[in-house]
């Protein structure tokens, strides 16, 4: 398949609701008075931003997508793409905090009965839980198929044995969607999906791991010992695991591709005026060809990636399914290799201050480099594309 031969193009309009230039603008608006304010101090001392989280959920900017039926907002793919483009212009790492609900809220809103989606999305509204999507592990992230955590059944439950790694909010999350082999024999057709309470006997947590970037966000790993989880918190079929984990992350691939959207325009933004304040050669730097075409393609790559993020948002929107996965990988490759390029050219266009902690763009630019190797590498992304290009499946 190609662009050309979808038709995308009819009936498209760039143009905003006033809801959803409401919501752009809540979002923003949060992002400028309760997370950019505390960006730098959460950073430096990599800890879980509580507050914000409370706040966030307060004024409705969490669990985007929990049907209104159970009491949330039920927004669209669309909707809550803007809305994590705004709060991650304020920080990637709280705002990956504030999104990754959407990781383990997916799984239940594809696969999970009327009675599992009252059961646990519902109090995500009352109350500012956390919740983790638990599919990597210390041997397997790009590689899905070969995941050894198991899942045995015993009477009405399954006994859970393995490990978990590089899991957001983990360790502070009340459950897990958890992937574990029913089956070892099946390979990928093995896997299956459970809820797991993350206070459940039998976990042993190892809380906010030290990273380089996006460090307000808790990264955790965990190990289970024989832990027991109800077969009634089993989300679909056994076996469905592999294809509930596949379209989880088609419908999330766009939001972190807008999150990389909003570091990439928080750069930019700071570029710009830098180089109309600094002075070299008796002139602002934004004089200079060096500086401004840096600048130029700056802004031309921030757009395209937003543009190709909502695409892929509408894609999903539009019911498209399985035909929306190319649009998704296409969003989540392009915005993170550019909020990569474009928080390296800002660093560099602030020179020597831009490798000082005292200025804002390191953090951007160590905060960049995630959206590269989470939700799928830029190098997944490509097998993606490619796969889907040879071997469409489009089912
Ligand atoms: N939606 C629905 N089904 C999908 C799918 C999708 N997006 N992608 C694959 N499938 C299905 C395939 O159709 C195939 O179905 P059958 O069993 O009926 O044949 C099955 O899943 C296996 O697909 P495939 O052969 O493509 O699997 P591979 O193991 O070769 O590779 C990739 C799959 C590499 C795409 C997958 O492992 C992946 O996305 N890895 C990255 C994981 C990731 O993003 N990790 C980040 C951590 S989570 S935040």
């Amino acid at each position: 398949m190609t662009t050309s031969e979808t038709d995308i193009a009819r009936g498209v309009s760039f143009a905003l609701s006033a809801e959803q230039a409401g919501l752009r603008a809540l979002a923003r608006e949060f992002a400028e008075k309760e997370i950019r304010p505390k960006a730098a101090a959460y950073d430096e001392a990599q800890t879980h931003a509580a507050e914000v989280v409370v706040k966030a959920h307060e004024v409705g900017l969490m669990n985007l997508h929990v049907p209104k039926e159970l009491g949330g907002l039920g927004l669209s793919c669309f909707d809550g793409m803007l809305i994590g483009e705004e709060l991650n212009w304020g920080c990637s790492g709280i705002g990956t905090t504030l999104g990754s609900n959407g990781l383990g809220i997916g799984p239940i809103l594809i696969a999970g009965s009327d009675e599992q989606k009252r059961q646990w999305l519902a109090p995500l509204i009352d109350e500012p839980i956390l919740c983790s999507f638990a599919l990597t592990e210390p041997d397997a992230g790009s590689d899905v198929a070969r995941i050894k955590t198991t899942a045995e059944r015993v009477g009405d439950d399954y006994v859970l044995n393995g490990s978990k790694m590089f899991i957001t909010n983990a360790g502070h999350a009340a459950w897990a969607i958890v992937f574990a082999l029913t089956d070892r024999t099946k390979g990928h057709r093995g896997l299956s999906a459970f809820v797991l309470p993350m206070d459940s006997d039998g976990m042993t947590i190892e809380k906010h791991l030290d990273k380089m970037g996006q460090r307000a966000t808790d990264t955790s790993a965990f190990a289970m010992a024989d832990v027991k989880v109800p077969a009634a918190n089993r989300l679909g079929a056994e076996g469905e695991g592999f294809k509930i984990a596949m379209q989880t992350l088609d419908f999330t691939r766009p939001g972190t591709a807008a999150a990389a959207v909003g570091v990439a325009q928080a750069a930019y933004e700071l570029a710009v005026e830098y180089a109309k304040q600094r002075v070299t050669f008796d002139v602002p730097i934004a004089m200079h060809q060096a500086i401004n075409f840096m600048i130029a393609d700056m802004a031309t790559e921030i757009e395209a990636s937003r543009l190709l993020v909502w695409q892929a948002a509408w894609m999903l929107d539009d019911g498209r399914g399985r035909g929306a996965t190319l649009y998704s990988s296409f969003a989540k490759r392009f915005s993170a290799d550019t909020v990569m390029k474009v928080t390296t050219d800002a660093v560099q266009v602030y020179g020597g201050y831009g490798y000082m902690k005292e200025y804002p763009v390191e953090k951007l630019m160590r905060d960049a480099k995630l959206f590269q190797i989470y939700e799928g590498t830029s190098q997944i992304q490509r097998l993606v594309i490619a796969r889907e290009i040879f071997l469409p499946r489009g089912d």
